[in-house]
């Protein structure tokens, strides 16, 4: 599948090169235009899959819009140039319109796209390099799919080795850091051991796949598809399938997953969905218990609470969509927002309610909100996709304590407990070659850095112990650019195939308030 999503891409760039004709068929002119992100098929790539079923949240009017104008947020352009107005009309309409068939991705199509090139447990424990194990960075390379094991103190790469087509989101390591496990959009979910240097398992999960989550206990790994529309649980040693959760609501609605994450101290899975408005809760051990069983409060929750499991799905009935949200340190809290909605919620997820709203217009990032002490008081602070603005969100009460105004709409945020400063990005507007450093003692900013004029700079982790922040120049010919924490100096400079996300091993396996989780 690999190959063949190349060979679609190739495909589709043979006919971008030659000229249109007047009267193209629309099928040509979605080869020519759409197919090398979304799939020939329809069936997705490095974009979502567009079939009626993953659009029901779009409506017509707003799709052509999309293609003319390009879509917020998203690496979707404009085509309104490019595209006469009966064109764009016609590639909507196509869109809409279901294809002769839909592939089945069932647990028999799962099964049987495993690949194992090493039994679990075959391996030798003891790493094949010597570094702290701990202060390890997976620096992903989207450029030409690779992804880079990087120490942490000499900054000097271990090992670089090839990836699936289109990784996205954050590989997640066991909890020993040992192993890591990746998503690619194509569904293929790999089983990389650290210490070996070796990918031992691959197992393909879905077709369009948003992210994957690995259990705080580190035995099990659930990936979340926009199609079909699924979770899938899967044994984390091998990686067989355990189970496979279709997600609906219990009018057989269905649902794309907008992401599914770890809620460690639950020892559960939280999985958000996309055209459904439930947040799910997803026990993975047997000792888990409601908390809070008195409050049943409707038949869905007395229905979700009969579903004994394995993975029991305990469902969250919602006001709005969600389909980007963040979790307060203790898990207990769940801060989300819909693309559409205009502001967000707070979800107690032990009394499973909604228990405030949040005043964040625009398109505030949540996933990439990061966490700190602020006179006392727990705060967060996300970036938002539509605006040069950072909002500053006091845990206690909910409220904005501060917008603070940066360059440019901006998409990944970073800190660590021993740094006084949050790095953000401008990725998504003019300044995307210069980051903006917050004082998180003052909540204002510190300085801009621009580490290459014209060049874009995004994402940014520090080592384990905080004192550099590792910065992604995200370019073909792109690098990874080490920092002085304290001084900004620039420590020292890798060259990378436009290097997307970086992770190390301590900020997440300790679930750092500076880093994603
Ligand atoms: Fe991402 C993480 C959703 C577009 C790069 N992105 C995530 C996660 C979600 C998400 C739910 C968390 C997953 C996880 O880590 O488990 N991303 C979305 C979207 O809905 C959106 C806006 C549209 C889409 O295409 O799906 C989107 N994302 C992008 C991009 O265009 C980016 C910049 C380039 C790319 O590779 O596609 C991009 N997303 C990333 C990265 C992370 C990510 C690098 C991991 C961040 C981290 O530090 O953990």
């Amino acid at each position: 599948m690999q190959h063949f999503s190349r060979l679609c891409m190739l495909a589709a760039a043979l006919l971008a090169s030659s000229p249109a004709s007047a009267a193209e068929p629309v099928p040509a002119v979605y080869a020519r235009h759409c197919a090398s992100c979304h799939g020939i098929d329809r069936l997705g790539g490095t974009g979502p899959a567009l079939l009626p079923e993953n659009l029901e949240r779009l409506r017509k009017p707003e799709a052509l819009k999309v293609i003319a104008n390009g879509r917020a947020a998203s690496q979707m352009m404009a085509f309104g140039d490019k595209l006469s107005a009966a064109e764009i009309q016609a590639l909507t309409d196509f869109v809409y319109t279901p294809p002769a068939s839909v592939p089945v991705w069932g647990l028999a199509e799962i099964k049987a796209s495993r690949i194992e090139n090493f039994k679990a447990g075959s391996l030798p424990d003891t790493p094949a390099f010597k570094a702290d194990l701990l202060n390890l960075f997976v620096v992903v390379e989207t450029g030409d799919h690779h992804a880079t094991l990087l120490d942490g103190d000499s900054f000097k790469p271990i090992h670089r080795f090839q990836t699936r087509f289109a990784l996205h989101g954050g590989p997640k390591f066991t909890p020993d850091g040992r192993y890591v496990y990746f998503a690619s959009r194509d569904g293929w979910i790999a089983k990389f051991d650290i210490w070996n240097l070796k990918i031992t398992h691959e197992i393909r999960a879905g077709i369009n796949t948003r992210n994957l989550a690995v259990s705080g206990d580190g035995r099990y790994v659930i990936v979340g598809n926009y199609l079909p529309q699924t979770l899938v649980v899967l044994d984390a040693a091998d990686l067989t399938p355990l189970k496979l959760i279709e997600a609906k609501d219990d009018t057989g609605k269905r649902s794309r997953v907008s992401a599914v994450y770890d809620a460690a101290p639950r020892k559960s899975f939280i999985a958000a969905l996309k055209d459904v408005k439930e947040v799910w809760e997803i026990p993975y051990t047997d000792e888990h218990e409601p908390i809070f069983p008195g409050l049943v409060h409707d038949f869905r929750m007395a229905e979700a609470l009969a579903d004994k499991g394995p993975f029991p799905v305990r469902r969250i009935p919602l006001d709005d969509y969600l389909d980007d949200f963040y979790f307060d340190q203790p898990y207990q809290h769940l801060m989300g927002a819909s693309r559409e909605g205009g502001k967000g919620q707070v979800v107690n997820l032990d009394a499973r309610i909604k228990v405030a709203d949040l005043d964040i217009p625009g398109m505030p990032h949540l996933g990439s909100g990061i966490t700190w002490d602020y006179q006392g008081r727990p705060v967060m602070a996300t970036p938002n996709l539509k605006s040069g603005v950072i909002s500053i969100i006091d845990m206690k009460n909910w409220k904005v304590i501060k917008r603070v105004e940066t360059l440019g709409s901006g998409f990944f945020m970073r800190s660590h407990e021993n740094t006084p400063y949050a790095w953000t990005d401008n990725f998504m507007s003019p300044a995307k070659d210069t980051l903006t450093i917050i004082d998180k003692r003052t909540l204002e900013v510190a300085r801009n850095l621009t580490p290459e004029p014209g060049k874009t700079a995004a994402h940014v982790e520090f080592t384990r112990d905080g004192r550099y922040a590792l910065v992604s120049i995200w370019e073909m010919d792109g690098a990874l650019i080490v920092y002085d924490a304290a001084t900004f100096k620039e420590v020292k400079r890798l060259p990378m195939s436009k290097p997307s996300g970086k992770y190390n091993v301590y900020n997440k396996t300790t679930r750092s308030a500076g880093t994603s989780h």
